[in-house]
């Protein structure tokens, strides 16, 4: 059987699909959150998601539920049925199974165990296999896993709250709120479906953030957190070092101790007060990993090998600028608030009116008081 032909119910039923795939999203280790649902005459039989963890995946959690009416049904899925026999056996197989008559995909898995094998087997068994429904929304649900397969770096999302005359914050004085409630509850959000969140090491000293996610039923959800620290200098009594047992932290040191820009401090350090601080952390349960910190592209790439398939830089203006100019941003959450800061304001690196080239907008969000506007990289 050939191509099948879209059909106008397919992309309702993919939006069904891909919405189910987020209550996962991040919590599938390095799998895919993957989204399933099985249609028998207009009507949802059979619906999962990919397990935490990432197993059991989608498809047979679906088609259990749906059973004998699975036969001669259409499963809609977000990425292609795994052909592998991986940690479990392949989902292809478990359709062609249950007597499945139609499969929709949305993307197309770059998993060199899968990538085609799994549309070949449903269609050797006789499946019509429809495919590339909405895929430009299944590939953003898919954002993190497919950057990493493809990329070999997790998928880096710049999130910044400028106030109404371009600031992000105000010299000297620690946290300054820009955004709202609504705005907060929004990010807690993105921290809980993000694998890592990343801050320098001047934010992580004059914020003393603790980067969870505090939605209540949503704390386990909190990212690791990771604090570029050239020469050590978090301090101990720090939020995030009082909680590195709960929640993982990983500061990145130089490899020779020198400075990142002028964020890092002010001269570089003697080897021996690097070793001691480093014992320090560790002993408080802080993870401390050396990596040239002029090259983010080798901390990403560290990074991916973890597993590590999303990452959310939080701050400060350094930092974000080093991850824009070198190219490493995904996507760009801006977020506006109606606050004045004035007098010894911290310039936004970026501006609403100056996103960089190569960025499309891909929408505009209000809450609260705040407006957020969404961009992503074209390519
Ligand atoms: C599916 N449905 O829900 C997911 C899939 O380590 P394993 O054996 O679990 O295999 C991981 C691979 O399975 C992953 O790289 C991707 O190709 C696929 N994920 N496939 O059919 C699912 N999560
Ligand atoms: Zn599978």
């Amino acid at each position: 059987m050939g191509e099948g032909i879209a059909r106008p119910e397919d992309e309702r039923f993919m939006a069904a699909a891909i919405r189910l795939s987020r209550w996962h999203t991040g919590q599938t280790s390095t799998n895919p959150s993957v989204g399933c649902v099985i249609v028998r005459d207009g009507v949802i039989v059979g619906r999962a998601v990919t397990a935490h963890g990432g197993r059991p995946h989608a498809e047979p959690q679906a088609l259990a539920e749906a059973g004998e009416l699975a036969r001669g049904a259409t499963a809609y899925v977000t990425l292609e049925p795994c052909s592998h026999h991986g940690k479990t056996p392949p989902c292809a197989e478990a359709l062609i199974a249950y007597g499945v008559g139609r499969v929709v995909i949305s993307v197309t898995d770059p998993d060199i165990r899968v990538s085609g094998r799994g549309i070949s087997m449903l269609r050797d068994a006789g499946i019509e296999v429809t495919t590339g429904v909405l895929e430009e929304q299944g590939r953003q649900s898919l954002a993190g896993y497919l950057t990493r397969q493809t990329k070999n770096r997790p998928y880096v999302t710049l999130k910044l709250a400028v106030s109404a005359d371009g600031m992000i914050g105000r010299k000297g004085v620690g946290q300054v709120a820009i955004t709202g409630p609504e705005a907060r509850a929004q990010v807690q959000a993105l921290r809980a479906e993000t694998d890592a969140i990343l801050v320098g090491i001047g934010t992580a000293i004059s914020d003393d953030p603790l980067l969870t996610v505090r939605t209540p039923g949503l704390e386990v959800q909190s990212p690791v957190r990771i604090v570029l620290d050239p020469m050590l200098a978090l301090p101990l009594t720090s939020k995030l070092v009082e909680t590195a047992r709960e929640v993982p932290v990983i500061v990145v040191a130089s490899e020779d101790g020198s400075p990142l820009g002028t964020e890092g401090g002010n001269t570089p350090t003697e080897p021996a007060a690097i070793d001691s601080r480093h014992a320090a952390l560790e002993a408080a349960g802080v993870e401390v990993l050396y990596c040239n910190p002029y090259h983010p592209e080798v901390l990403l790439l560290a990074l991916a090998t973890r597993g590590i398939s999303s990452l959310l830089v939080e701050g400060g203006a350094k930092t974000a600028k080093l991850f824009l100019e070198a190219g490493l941003v995904d996507r760009i959450q801006l977020y506006q608030g109606p606050v004045v800061i004035g007098d010894g304001g911290i310039e936004s690196p970026l501006q609403p009116t100056d996103i960089p080239s190569g960025f499309a907008h891909r929408g505009t969000y209000i809450f609260g008081a705040d407006r957020l506007d969404e961009y992503e990289r074209e390519n």
